[in-house]
Order: C-alpha cells, then structure tokens, then sequence
C-alpha cells in the first residue's frame, strides 16, 4: 500500500471521512487514492481559508475532526485565519499539509517553504513525516492530537516521495476518542467550593463557555439560576450555543467593553465553566482590559478542557436545585414587519419569526448583530455559532462545513457585506454540493463596524482618504450577479416585506440560496 493509500485509510479508520481541500502536485497521489479507497467525502474549495472555515463549522456541530488537505506552505498559509478562528473555537480538525519531495527540499525550488513555522501557531500539535513507513503511525497520532481535549488543529506534513512509497499498514485506532468524553469530570473539591460560593452572602455569577453552552449545560445552569438566583452569563466567542426555543437563556457578554461591565458590575465572584476570566475585545485609551470588577475573584469550576456539562450536574446535585425549572424567557413571537423599512431591527423580527425550528445560525454579521439577534430569544430553537476568534471571513465557510455536517438542518449564514467578501468562494462549494444553507448578506456598503472603533480609539474626525479606507461602496458590489455567478441563486430585498416574502421562499426550498439585504 503506497503512502497516500495508507494516509486515507487511516483517517477512515478513526471516523475522519470528510476532506476539505484544494490540491496541488504534491497531493496527488492522495487526490488520485480517493477513487481507490471508498468512503472519503472529498470537498473542493476555490481558497484555502474556505478549507479552514468548513472544517471549523464541521467540528462545531459533530465534535469530531474533518481533514483539510492543502499545498504546501503557501496553501497552508491561505488558511491560517480560519484556522486561527478554529483553534479559538477549539476545534478538532486534522490539517494534512504536502510538502516536496524529500530529494527537492535542499533545492529551495520556488514552493518550497517553512511549513512546520506556518503551522506552528495555529496547531497543538505539528509531526513532518520522516519515513513512508511511519505513515499510518504518525497520521494516528495527529488524529489522537487533534481530538484533544479540548479540540485542536493537529498538522501533519506529508513529503510528496512518501505519498507513492510502500508505507505498510495503516494506522490503528487507540480508545475512545471524542474530546468531551476524554475530557476529565468534575472535581469534587471544585463543586463543594462552587456551592459554598453560591450559598453565601457575597454576590456571584456563573461564566459558561465551550461544551458548557450546549442544551445539558444550558439547563443545568437554569436550574441553578432558578434555585439560586445566581445570573448566568455565556463567553460571546464561544464555538456554539443552544439558544430558543423558549430555553433558558445566559446572557452573553457584551461585545464592547462599558455594556460588558455593567452586566458584571458588583460581583464578588465568577464561577468559570470552560472558560477564562473575560476580557475586551480591545484595548482602548484609559480602559481596563479585563471585564469583570477588580475586586472580584474567579474559581474554577471546570477548565477548558475539562466536561463543564457534568460539572453543572454536580453543582446541581451539591446545591439540591435538581427540582427546579429553569426561568424560560418570554416566548411571545414579534409580528413580522410590515410596510417598514428594512433594518438590523426589521431583520431580527422577521427571523424571529421565520427561523425554522432546528436552524443553525452562522453569524458574522459585526455590527449588525446585537440588533438582529436581541429578537431572537423567541425565536424557534436553534444553534448559534459566532465568529470566535475575530478574524472576519468566517461566517460562509464556516456555514458550508456546519451544511456538509448536518444535512438535515437548515443552516441560515447572516453575514456582512464586507466579512462576506473574504471567502465568498463557499458559495461555489455550496452550489456544487447541493448545500441547505440561506446566505443573509447585511448590505451596508460599508465596514460599518470601524466608524464606531475610530471613535472609541480616539483617532479624530475621518477624513475623506480615511473614509475611503472603510467606505466600501463605488462599486457598489453586487452580491446577486456574484452569488449567481458561483451557482446561488439570489435575490435583493430592499424592504422588510420583499425580504420576509424572500427569506420565506428561501427557506422553503432545500438548497442554497442567498438575499442581498440592503440596510
Ligand atoms: C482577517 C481580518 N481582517 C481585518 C479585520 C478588521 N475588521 C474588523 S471588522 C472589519 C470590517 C467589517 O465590515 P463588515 O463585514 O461589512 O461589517 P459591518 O461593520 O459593516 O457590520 C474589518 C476590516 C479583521 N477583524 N479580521
Ligand atoms: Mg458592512
């Protein structure tokens, strides 16, 4: 069995049977395997950071790793924000990375590049294979990496020459391997303190993020919020969150840091579930980095990597809340908007009330997102998956990858205008596999966003050359004629009733589709 056979039989054998890639020469021998070995779900993407993004919104939803299959340093190094964005949301993905041949490394042949430096940042764990016949061993252990806990990126280097050698038996699969069933329990002594906490004088909250934000986690703390009446509050850039469907509802933190304080103003104590003491997205003049009061002290219940699920039903049990319902939010739907212009506002009523029940929202919509999303705690349940890490041009890879994962749920990408452009290449792989996803493109013209943050950094009134730099407009780009160019069918909606009547037919349908929303 030549290298590359072995590689994808490997990945095969430990359930990694979806590949997101775009190839080059030194790929082709695993190109070429994917004919020989069923089973592989290979997924071609016109960029590399669409790779990166897929393979994040896959892991998101199944917790278990996809492969990426890229070219070389340079390859990698398209992919590098989404996979920075990945690493944020902890996410398990196995990043396959070609190299040259072993004999034409020495002759720094135009390609040739540092992979092992590109790949370090974003990656746990790096291994440039030395020997066709550590193949199945070494893509064994990247695939035991990349599991974690938590999730991470694990790299591995492949060198073209050992893709076609003899490589010998493919690599075996070692124990279970999901991150959040590897990862540790509670410790009693962390619970018992939690408690203790909880039942005192001093004021105190609940942070959740990671695995915590899912249904289990999310009910466990109702039931605390209800028996305790601690407030619960949920990381903003965590991988995911159950939200609707009249479930209990954490709040998340604020994006800018003022809003972000007064919600932790005057708490003694933060109980941390998966996650860190929060902190500003920026630095700003004269601001504290960090969110909660000064005086306030942290204790962690479960660390990120630990099962922070099964630490809130232990904290449930210590505190003796198990009878309590959690406090359901006002399920009262908004009616749709009708006759009014088409707005943030707008947006989120009438996705408040068309969201299908079970969607799965990518939301990378910057600036317009506190005004969409604050109407939608009554909307049907769904899952919402934020951009993590900061780095714009997540959202439409991102939701590709969550579609390819879970083809029975409607996936709903609400985007900005500008993020959209950065990877707006899923659409073409959204078209070529048939993708449930409804893509919202917030049409503002405009990077929005850096009109707040001019201020807040105290840089001055802006200038027409400076306006220029966030203006986006002249062209003004056309997302219809784009979006149908890579296969989408779109449309422009320019009310609210064009784009209720819009998203309502999307949404009907199964397949991709795409509404140029102009706000
Ligand atoms: C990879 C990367 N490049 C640049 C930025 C800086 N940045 C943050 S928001 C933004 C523009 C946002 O514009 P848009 O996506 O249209 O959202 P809007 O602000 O209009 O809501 C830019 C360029 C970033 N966060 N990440
Ligand atoms: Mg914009």
């Amino acid at each position: 069995m030549n290298g590359a056979e072995c590689l994808l039989r490997t990945l095969l054998a430990h359930g990694v049977d979806t590949c997101f890639m775009n190839p080059g020469t030194s790929e082709m021998q695993f190109v070429a395997a994917l004919d020989r070995v069923p089973g592989m779900r290979g997924v071609l993407c016109l960029f590399e950071g669409v790779c990166s993004g897929a393979a994040d919104g896959y892991a998101r939803m199944l917790r278990r790793p996809a492969a990426t299959l890229l070219h070389l340093g340079p390859g990698l190094g398209n992919a590098l924000t989404n996979f920075h964005n990945a690493r944020k949301a902890r996410s398990p993905v196995v990043s396959i990375v070609g190299q040259h041949t072993t004999g034409h490394l020495r002759c720094d042949a135009p390609l040739s590049a540092d992979i092992e430096a590109f790949a370090r940042p974003v990656s746990s764990y790096v291994r440039s294979l030395e020997r066709a016949e550590d193949m199945g061993e070494a893509a064994a252990a990247t695939i035991r990496a990349a599991y974690g806990p938590p999730g991470q990126i694990a790299t591995l280097i492949v060198p073209a020459d050992f893709s076609w050698s003899e490589a010998g038996q493919p690599g075996r699969p070692l124990g279970p391997a999901r991150p959040r069933e590897r990862a540790p329990g509670p410790a009693a002594e962390c619970v018992r303190e939690a408690a203790r906490i909880l039942r005192g004088p001093e004021p105190a909250g609940l942070l959740l993020g990671g695995g915590a934000l899912l249904e289990p986690g999310i009910a466990a703390a109702g039931q605390l919020a209800a028996g305790t009446g601690v407030p619960v509050f949920a990381t903003r850039f965590a991988a995911r969150m159950a939200c609707g469907g009249g479930r209990f509802a954490p709040q998340r933190l604020a994006y800018f840091p003022e809003p972000a304080e007064a919600m932790l103003a005057g708490l003694k104590h933060i109980i941390l579930v998966e996650s860190v003491p929060p902190v500003s997205f920026f630095g700003y003049p004269g601001r504290r980095s960090y969110l909660a009061p000064e005086d306030c002290a942290f204790h962690v219940l479960a660390p990120i990597e630990g099962n922070g699920t099964e630490a809130l039903a232990a904290l449930v049990a210590e505190c003796g809340v198990e009878s309590f319902r959690p406090p359901a939010p006002e399920m009262s739907r908004p009616t749709l908007p009708e006759g009014a212009g088409l707005t943030p506002d707008t947006i989120g009523l009438a996705l408040a009330s068309l969201l299908p029940e079970g969607a799965i929202v990518s939301d990378e919509m910057v600036s317009s997102g506190e005004s969409v999303l604050r109407h939608l705690s009554s909307a049907a349940s769904y899952d919402l998956l934020p951009i993590t890490g900061g780095a714009i041009g997540q959202g439409l890879p991102l939701a590709l990858g969550v579609a390819l994962a879970c083809p029975d749920r409607k996936v709903i990408a609400l985007e900005a205008d500008g993020s959209g452009m950065y990877t707006l290449q899923s659409l073409w792989t959204m078209a070529r596999e048939r993708l449930d996803v409804v893509t919202v493109i917030l049409a503002n013209r405009r990077y929005r966003i850096l009109d707040i943050e001019m201020q807040r950094t105290g840089a001055g009134e802006m200038g027409r050359m400076a306006n220029d730099m966030v203006d986006i407009s002249r062209p003004d780009l056309d997302w219809v004629r784009l979006s149908e160019g890579m296969g989408v069918l779109a449309t422009r909606a320019a009310t609210a009733d064009e784009f209720v009547a819009q998203f309502r037919a999307a949404v009907r349908e199964k397949g991709p589709a795409l509404i140029e929303a102009v706000v």
